[in-house]
């Protein structure tokens, strides 16, 4: 029983497309869709720019792991490659944070598992996860090294070029197909 915050991001072939594919294949599990952003590549290797979102999602019978392996599922239907750590690819769908339903309240999980490091182990450095994450959880707060910090905080710690370069763009993953002019939002 979790909820799980998903950044997706493409950068080879139908960018959008792909993205779209991550929103159409989690179905009724999807609870907000950011806006699309367009991002500078980030890591170091020279490649085209990403379009990147962020996913929330909620199933009362999905734990961590079902994120990760429906995601890997949906990243193969794209044609996914693995090649090079950080490299191009046409669709990423990286679990972020993971929490567990209990009592009415949520718990942030933590998993030191090479499969699925939870929190995301880089998502405190990208401005191209919290921009996105912001936008739809304002108060989003992540555990950095054991100390539980706000999105807002970290954001404010990534170098202000690295964050101008975090565009919000008129594409839509909930818009009807072909319709690139209503902004994203909760569904
Ligand atoms: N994903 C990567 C490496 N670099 N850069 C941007 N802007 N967006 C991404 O989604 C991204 C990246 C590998 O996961
Ligand atoms: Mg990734
Ligand atoms: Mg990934």
């Amino acid at each position: 029983m979790t909820r799980a915050v998903l950044s997706i991001g493409a950068n080879l072939g139908d960018r959008l497309g792909h993205l779209r594919s991550v929103v159409d294949g989690f179905g009724h599990r999807v609870r907000a869709v950011s806006s699309v952003y367009s991002t500078p590549p980030w890591g170091g290797v020279p490649q085209d720019d990403y379009l990147n979102a962020i996913v929330v999602v909620d199933d009362p019978a999905f734990g961590c792991h079902d994120w990760l392996r429906e995601g890997q599922r949906l990243e193969r239907a794209a044609d996914r490659v693995r090649e090079v750590r950080w490299g191009a690819r046409t669709l990423d769908v990286d679990v972020v944070w993971c929490a567990e339903h209990e009592n009415g309240e949520l718990r942030a999980l933590r998993s030191a598992d090479p499969e699925l490091t939870l929190p995301h182990p880089q998502a405190h450095r990208r401005a191209f996860v919290l921009i996105p994450w912001l936008e739809v959880e304002p108060d989003a707060v992540l555990e950095v090294d054991g100390a539980a910090r706000t999105a807002r905080e970290l954001l404010d710690a990534i170098d202000a070029t690295e964050r101008a370069g975090v565009r919000p763009t008129e594409l839509s993953l909930t818009a009807a197909q072909g319709d690139s002019t209503s902004a994203g939002g909760a569904v």
